[in-house]
């Protein structure tokens, strides 16, 4: 009996350019472009392993061991209907191949990055599965064509599908058929660039992205200057510095953005707060090296960024990694990193 099963894993992707707004809830398509760096390590990754069986009754589909029910018409099943249609699509073409399409499949996925990281897995998860079934499947499909699917899952997760700089062009048809990602640049272009994770906190976030954002669509004033005004001219700088390996800009850009974009959750009404105290003594510490480094020298040494959550990304070229780590610890003296090796990307806890 042939067995058809197929492991594949996926990066988590932190955005210097923030997603943040549905035009279609449905579809998962952005009131704005995004961009991002996969933080593309060993250990900061979902893998997922996918196999179709004539003897599976269902679709399944379990989570760090834990079975998810898979809802009718919900994210998880439009993905894996998604995938079903492209490999239908690929039998058609090729006779020959077995009919995977109409069998039921079995799916496991796994973070092995620490919950206590406090990174989202929905985008390395959602990206995971899409590319796990693109290979059980053998589709000969592009990493921008499953981003197209993997972004009905979770919109960031369209971002995982590549590693190094990634941006998610939220195109213009309704059909979401030019809403996908592409590589801005590999990792390999900017091997000095390297990112620290200063955990603030793992608690569970209090506003859940997918309802914050729709409701900073319909209250914020401000997101609508966001949208039209201020991302487009980012997008295009941002994609320049990094082609350019130009840090001081590329900083500048990041911190902006994320300093809008929790300017756009405090314009929600009623309003939402992701930072905390620590994550804005984190941003006056890395403003004030920052202010001694272009002092001295006329360059920046660090940007941070913030998602939908407290804790800290700070992007440093290699350098200033040790230095960072001692002014975090000196600062927040409760810090402990984790034991994991996290290689080039750190993880430092600061709760
Ligand atoms: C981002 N975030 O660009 C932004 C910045 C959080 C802050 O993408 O509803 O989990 O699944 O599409 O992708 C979080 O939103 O939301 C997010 P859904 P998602 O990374």
């Amino acid at each position: 009996m042939a067995v058809y099963q197929a492991t594949t894993s996926a990066p988590v992707n932190i955005a210097v350019i923030k997603y943040w707004g549905k035009r279609d809830t449905k579809l998962i398509l952005p009131t704005n472009s995004s961009l991002s760096v996969t933080l593309d390590q060993d250990h900061l990754r979902s893998t997922t392993t996918s196999r179709a069986d004539p003897s599976f009754e269902k679709d399944r589909l379990w989570l760090n061991g834990e079975e998810e029910e898979i809802k009718e018409g919900g994210r998880l099943a439009t993905c894996i209907k998604e995938m079903k249609g492209l490999r239908r699509e690929f039998e058609e073409k090729n006779p020959s191949e077995p009919k995977l399409s109409s069998y039921f499949v079995h799916i496991s996925s796994r973070n092995n990055f620490p919950t206590a990281a406090g990174l989202a897995s929905s985008a390395a998860g959602f990206a995971a599965l899409v590319s796990s079934l693109a290979a059980l499947y053998k589709l000969p499909a592009s990493a921008s064509e499953l981003s197209r699917i993997a972004r009905q899952g979770s919109g960031s997760a369209c971002r995982s599908l590549f590693g190094g700089y990634v941006a998610w062009e939220q195109g213009s048809k309704p059909d979401g058929s030019d809403s996908f990602a592409v590589e801005i640049a590999p990792q390999s272009h900017w091997p000095d660039m390297h990112a620290l994770i200063c955990v603030v906190s793992d608690d569970k976030k209090g506003t859940s992205s997918t309802s914050g954002m729709q409701r900073t669509v319909e209250t914020s004033p401000l997101l609508q200057h966001r949208i039209k005004e201020v991302v487009p001219a980012r997008m295009a700088a941002i994609s320049k510095a990094i082609l350019a390996k130009d840090f001081d800009t590329f900083a500048e850009i990041t911190m902006q953005d994320s300093n809008q974009f929790h300017a756009v959750a405090l314009d929600t009404y009623p309003p939402i707060f992701y930072m905390n105290d620590v994550s804005r003594a984190i941003v006056a510490v890395i403003t004030e090296y920052n202010r001694i480094a272009k002092e001295k020298t006329g360059h920046l040494k660090a940007a941070y960024t913030y998602d939908a959550g407290p804790n800290a990304v700070i992007y440093t070229p290699k350098e200033n990694v040790k230095e960072i780590i001692e002014l975090i610890v000196k600062y927040f003296p409760q810090a402990n990193t984790f034991s994991d090796p996290f290689g080039l990307f750190g993880a430092q806890g600061v709760g």
